[in-house]
Order: C-alpha cells, then sequence, then structure tokens
C-alpha cells in the first residue's frame, strides 16, 4: 500500500483498465457460465441495502423480514408452506449447509458417527467440499444411460453409514433432471436425508412446468426431500452473492445452530457469520418485479434458443450428447477431438466449457445469449465443420 491518499479519479482510471481484462455477458460470447448479468432493478435494490448484516438479524430486523419472505416464496415455489432456509452466497455454500444439516441430524438421532453421502457422478464439486469439511466419505451412485442417476446403483450403495442422498435437478454439465420421485420414494422408506440440488433448475422447472412443459416434480410435494437448493443468481438473475437453501423443517437449522453470544440472536446456524442482507433484498425485488409470469416468459425464451442452437447443430451433422431438458446443449464434432474443437471456438472468441462426462462442448443458455449471438455461433460451427 502507498503511503498517500490517492485521487479517486486515478483510482478509477486504474480500476477501469483492469475490469476491461474481464469479459462481459452483454458481449454474448460466453457460453459456459451459469451466471449472467443480474437485472437492473436487482441491482438497484442490492446497492441500498449493501450496509445491512444477516449475520446480526436483531439489527437488521427489516432486512431479516425480507430474507423470511424470500425464503417462503422461494417455498412457496417448491410446494412448501412456511419455508425456513437462508440466502447465502451461492450453491456451494447451499449445498454445505444442507450436508451439514443432514450429518447432525444423523449424528443426533441414529447416532452415525463415520457419514457417507451418495452422489450422483454428475454431481457439483461443491459436495466434494461438504465432504471435506464435515469429515464425510463420499460414495458416488452411478449414472444410467441417459445420464441420470441409476436408481439399482443408488439402492446398492446404501448403508448403515449413510447420512444423506443426493439428487440433481439440472446437472451442471447437462442441465439434465435425476428421477428425485424415485430417489425421494427410496430415502424416505430408508429414513435417510435426501437433498435436491437445484441450483440451476430451481429458478426455471417450477414455471416451465406450469407453462405446461413435460418436466419432473422434483419439489417438497414429494415426502422424502428435506431440503432443495435454489440459486437466485443464476436464473433468477440476482446479483452473485444469492445462492438459496430452504429445508423442509426448522429441526434442521436447529442441529446446527451453535450459540452466538454477543449478537442479538442467541443462535446462529448459517456457515457464514457476517453476512450480506443485499442479496436477500435484490431476490426479493426481482422476484416482486417479475412474478411467475416474468420468470416463466424468461424460461420460455431460454428453452426457444436451447432448441434453436439444438436443431442448427443437428442440422449441421454435429453429434449433440443428449436432447434438452433444460437450457443446455452438449455437442461434439463426429471427428475433430473435443479440445481442439473447444481450441478453434476460442480463436473465433467463444469462451467455451468442455464438459467431462461425457467429453463435449456445453452451452448452458443464460439470459446473455441472444438468437443473434446463437446465428453467429452456428455459422463459425458451420465454417469449421
Ligand atoms: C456452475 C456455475 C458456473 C458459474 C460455471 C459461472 C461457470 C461460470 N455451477 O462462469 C450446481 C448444480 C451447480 C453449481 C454451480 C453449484 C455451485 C451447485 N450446484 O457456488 O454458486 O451447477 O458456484 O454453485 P456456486
Amino acid at each position: 500500500m502507498q503511503d498517500k491518499p490517492v485521487d479517486k479519479k486515478e483510482i478509477l482510471e486504474e480500476l477501469s483498465k483492469l475490469h476491461d481484462l474481464d469479459h462481459r455477458y452483454s458481449d454474448g460470447r460466453i457460453l459456459g457460465s451459469m451466471c449472467t448479468e443480474a437485472h437492473p432493478f436487482a441491482k438497484e435494490v442490492y446497492c441500498k441495502f449493501l450496509d445491512t448484516n444477516l449475520g446480526d438479524p436483531g439489527l437488521f430486523k427489516g432486512t431479516k423480514n425480507i430474507e423470511n419472505e424470500v425464503i417462503k416464496s422461494i417455498g412457496g415455489l417448491l410446494s412448501l408452506d412456511d419455508a425456513c432456509g437462508n440466502i447465502v452466497t451461492g450453491g456451494t455454500e447451499a449445498n454445505i449447509m444442507a450436508i451439514r444439516a443432514a450429518r447432525n441430524h444423523a449424528r443426533k438421532y441414529k447416532g452415525i458417527v463415520d457419514g457417507e453421502i451418495i452422489i450422483p457422478e454428475s454431481a457439483h464439486f461443491s459436495f466434494k467440499k461438504a465432504a471435506d469439511m464435515l469429515n464425510l466419505k463420499i460414495v458416488e451412485a452411478g449414472l444410467d444411460e441417459n445420464y441420470r442417476i441409476d436408481v439399482d446403483a443408488l439402492k446398492d450403495v446404501i448403508s448403515d453409514k449413510t447420512v444423506a442422498i443426493v439428487a440433481i435437478a439440472g446437472t451442471t454439465e447437462l442441465g439434465l433432471i435425476d428421477p428425485i420421485e424415485e430417489v425421494s420414494k427410496i430415502a424416505f422408506e430408508n429414513n435417510i436425508y435426501f437433498h435436491v440440488d437445484a441450483a440451476f433448475g430451481g429458478f426455471s422447472i417450477p414455471f416451465l412446468r406450469e407453462m405446461g412443459y413435460d418436466l419432473p416434480v422434483f419439489d417438497f410435494s414429494l415426502p422424502g426431500v428435506c431440503s432443495i437448493t435454489v440459486d437466485p443468481h443464476k436464473m433468477g438473475l440476482a446479483p452473485i452473492p444469492a445462492g438459496g437453501i430452504i429445508f423442509r423443517k426448522k429441526e434442521y437449522l436447529e442441529v446446527m445452530a451453535v450459540d452466538s453470544p454477543y449478537l442479538t440472536v442467541k443462535t446462529q446456524s448459517t456457515i457464514v457469520g457476517t453476512r450480506l442482507g443485499a442479496s436477500s433484498a435484490a431476490t426479493y425485488a426481482i422476484m416482486k418485479y417479475f412474478g411467475k409470469e416474468g420468470y416463466g416468459k424468461l424460461a420460455n425464451e431460454m428453452m426457444e434458443n436451447t432448441e434453436f442452437l439444438y436443431n442448427g447443430l443437428l442440422e449441421m451433422g454435429y453429434d449433440v450428447v443428449c436432447k434438452p431438458e433444460l437450457n443446455i446443449v452438449a455437442f461434439n464434432h463426429p471427428e475433430i477431438e473435443t479440445n481442439l474443437l473447444a481450441e478453434k471456438l476460442e480463436d473465433l472468441g467463444w469462451k467455451v466449457s468442455v464438459a467431462k462426462c461425457p467429453k463435449s462442448i456445453r452451452v448452458v443458455l443464460m439470459n446473455h445469449i441472444k438468437r443473434a449471438h446463437l446465428k453467429e455461433l452456428l455459422e463459425d460451427l458451420k465454417e469449421i465443420y
């Protein structure tokens, strides 16, 4: 740090230069992100609440009410009245909270001390962090030929150490929805905590279903589901950081509570102490502003773009990994190796992402990718072909 204060203008110029090195969503070239530019209204509200701290909710009662309302509102979308939970920093923290709740619950009520969690092979790597931090062993359940959790493989790996089963509504690589109803049944019958990671799909599946899309049930209407991750900062157009963790029962928050002596509340269940109220306020604002109708329109638009890209690729002769269920398309060239194809696209200015299972180029059709960008992408792919 320098000794003397620096003029604001100089600082801003310096920051601008660095900011210019960043890719911008508005260029429509970022193809692999599940985040996107937040809605301007959500950003406006976010700035107004920057100083609020939900780590000490007694000091920010109004903002705490906002968080409660957002959680109830998301819970409502997921068929749960009086939901509890928190707006957290993202899907990672939400998943860690869910697994912590499951572990503590199993420790308290079943005496399991060296627990295991069962996750599908397609699970996000946040569960590896959760297992590492919480001293749990990861047991992977294989996928079926359609890249969804293989229910028989899942049954085979359940043991008396299993503290949680995880399934996904909107996988990171392919956007697929696991057979959640079947998994819920298995978890319920075996009295095992069941967490659904809908970080990506949670802000689109409910709206698409209401619009008549044939998508499976994944929410609290299934009796085995104990918690769901839903991220406002992905498909919800809220500013980063905004993840959501919704629990079926207060009990799951209570088993994680630690005493918080010097605060305005006696206990705290979240992982983070000092935490933003701005994320809750911005999420509240954007959910009101869009309503189900607005989100439905948005999700439908992204599905139409998905269809457009999918058909365009098939027409040209590219191999598409699977028929998209949500707004992700993964594909390969019939002859060019995936990394080489990725390099060619990068050379043409596209920011691409390579999926691991199966190895392919994945495009997440977020709000910043418009039809015009897709036409350019298809032109470039035609050229490459
Ligand atoms: C990928 C997010 C991503 C975002 C990738 C930006 C590239 C980007 N996924 O440039 C699931 C199903 C996910 C996921 C993140 C997380 C973690 C949990 N579950 O902590 O908010 O796809 O990153 O969410 P996070």
